[in-house]
């Protein structure tokens, strides 16, 4: 038998039941709080890491999802361009409050509310991906196509060119 989740994942993994998938949310013991952590436990390319990321329109205040590679780093003159407003980083606090989840295990599902949301499209070009499962060593497994149905996201170039 392998050990209950702990709360927040085991949200996570009822989430993913609720909407029809069976993938697995599995727990780490050690730290999978960044993207090069999980793909050192999981034995996956630092690429195939989703990162979900929470940004604000700072107009409107409007909250803003966006799911990247965990080899990228969002541009935030685009995104501000594809929100249609200046944008920012949520504050921990924010983050916490709008999703029900601390930073470091923010899931792409399961929040407290529904985000408009982007997926950068380098995400797409990988078999399976990994994604934090609502705390700071949680992941589950899953695809390119369930993450974007899962969410609703709009997918598109996001990501900083270097
Ligand atoms: N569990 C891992 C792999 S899935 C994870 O959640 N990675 S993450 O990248 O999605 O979440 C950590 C991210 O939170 C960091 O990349 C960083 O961009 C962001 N972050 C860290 N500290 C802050 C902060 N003080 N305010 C806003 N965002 C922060």
């Amino acid at each position: 038998m392998s050990k209950p989740l702990s709360p927040s994942a085991q949200k996570v993994q009822n989430t993913l039941h609720a909407l029809g998938y069976a993938f697995t949310v599995i727990e780490s013991e050690t730290p999978t709080k960044t993207a090069a952590q999980a793909a050192t436990f999981v034995g996956c390319l630092l690429g195939q890491i989703v990162k979900s990321l929470i940004f604000q329109g700072q107009s409107s205040g409007k909250i803003i999802l966006v799911l990247v590679s965990g080899e990228n780093r969002v541009d935030e003159k685009r995104l501000s361009e594809l929100v249609g407003e200046p944008i920012g980083r949520a504050d921990p606090e924010r983050v916490r409050s709008v999703t029900g989840f601390a930073i470091g295990g923010v899931p792409p599902i399961g929040h407290l509310q529904k985000l408009e949301t982007y997926l950068d499209e380098d995400l797409m070009q990988y078999e399976t991906l990994w994604a934090a499962a609502g705390t700071p060593n949680s992941l589950f497994q899953l695809t390119p196509t369930a993450l974007q149905e899962m969410t609703g996201a709009q997918v598109t170039q996001v990501k900083e060119w270097r």
